[in-house]
């Protein structure tokens, strides 16, 4: 059983990557409201990480998303980023805009649509050079509406010759993270739908091309935890995409709906990673992913990082020992007890004492609400 003097060590250098997009204007393909004091720009989304992480110390990096974050000079802004105490995490290209990606980006069967993809892709990795980023975290929407539109086998050799390329770029200290999603916006087939489809790319690409699990991109009833701790065994585990969803890739807070999984999901994670050391954010890169239709922005980040500090503490209160005690000898009643004493165990306490040792905010969420520095900001950008 880990001593309260560790677990409390652990969350203080726990720290999550949030994302430039979850500052800015988002909504549903039904429409986008205006949140009062969304940010206007990636300047503006560095801004208002940078004041989630002064109150909270638990960012680790921006992630920013070409072409929505694009600048001319890239370097300026790994600069205006580090000024604010913050990284540029991983660089997502966008393969979901394009009017020319209607038939598909990297598996598009027409060579000169698949070349702009690549090229796109290789400006992204230039941009991971200038901002000192290491992730390349690519999610490829590409598949088909109706049965016979796409020749399955073509389209992914297509998929998967136009990643050798793009891997053979990355240079050696970058990861490519492979995101899978089972629909959505293809309504048929979706190329890369799963683990499996994830997983036998990563494994043909080589050592630097692992999976991205987004929690939002399963179907309903999928024991995620038990694909992560497998993508973890096979060393192809290689960032999270952290939020919440009840029907489908809904880009909620993570934590809001099913919290008792994310928490199995850490208790699996705890086996292979110290999430708390530094040099863990290069063998997995933990990143929230959502969008906030309804919830003022600033607001809803510090909430998502709270909800995941509360699940990782829990996490840490897990007897291992025991549960692997319990397990060998079938004792089921018992290794479900102890996973649930953990889950069951209110950690908020141990989190304000977090705070106060490192002179943080006890409440954040709070803290925001009675901030003028935060009201002065809403007001200015309204
Ligand atoms: C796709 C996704 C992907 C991002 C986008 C904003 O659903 O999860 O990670 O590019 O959301
Ligand atoms: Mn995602």
């Amino acid at each position: 059983m880990m001593e309260l003097t560790e677990i409390k060590e652990k969350i203080k250098n726990f720290k999550v990557e949030v994302p430039s997009w979850g500052f800015g204007k988002s909504g549903t393909r039904f429409h986008a409201f205006h949140i009062p004091g969304e940010a206007r720009n990636v300047y503006e989304k560095i801004d208002d990480a940078a004041f989630v992480n002064k109150i909270t110390d638990a960012v680790s990096a921006v992630a920013i998303h070409i072409p929505w974050d694009k600048v001319e000079d890239y370097k300026a802004l790994k600069e205006y980023a580090e000024e604010k105490g913050l990284k540029i995490g991983a660089v997502n290209p966008n393969y979901f805009e394009d009017e020319d990606y209607l038939f598909g980006s990297l598996s598009n069967f027409n060579l000169e649509i698949r070349q702009k993809a690549i090229d796109q892709t290789f400006e992204c990795i230039e941009i991971m050079k200038q901002t000192n980023s290491k992730i390349l975290s690519m999610w490829i929407p590409d598949g088909s509406n109706y049965p016979g539109q796409i020749d399955f086998n073509k389209s992914f050799e297509l998929l998967e010759d136009s990643l050798k390329q793009i891997t053979k770029h990355l240079e050696k200290d970058m990861t490519m993270l492979l995101e899978y999603k089972f629909f959505e916006p293809a309504f048929y087939s979706t190329l890369l739908f799963d683990w499996g489809t994830s997983y036998i790319l990563s494994k043909e690409l080589g050592k630097n091309v692992k999976t991205l699990v987004d929690l939002g991109h399963h179907p309903q009833g999928t024991n995620i935890e038990y694909i992560v701790s497998l993508l973890s065994q096979k060393k192809k585990l290689g960032g999270f995409h952290f939020n919440s969803r009840k029907y489908a890739d809904d880009d909620l807070t993570v934590g809001s709906l099913n919290p008792y999984e994310l928490f199995l999901i850490f208790v699996e994670l705890n086996k292979f990673f110290d999430l708390s050391a530094e040099s863990q954010n290069q063998k997995i890169s933990l990143v929230l992913d959502q969008s906030h239709n309804v919830k003022p922005k600033i607001p809803a980040v510090v909430q998502s990082l709270n909800n995941l500090q509360i699940t990782y503490a829990k996490s840490l209160l897990v007897d291992y020992e025991k549960l692997k005690q319990a397990q060998q000898n079938h004792d089921v009643v018992e290794a479900e007890e102890i996973l649930k004493e953990a889950y069951e165990t209110d950690v908020r306490g141990i989190l304000r004492e977090v705070r106060q040792e490192k002179g943080l905010p006890e409440d954040t969420i709070k803290y925001v609400n009675e901030c003028d520095e935060y009201w002065k900001m809403v007001r200015e950008r309204d």
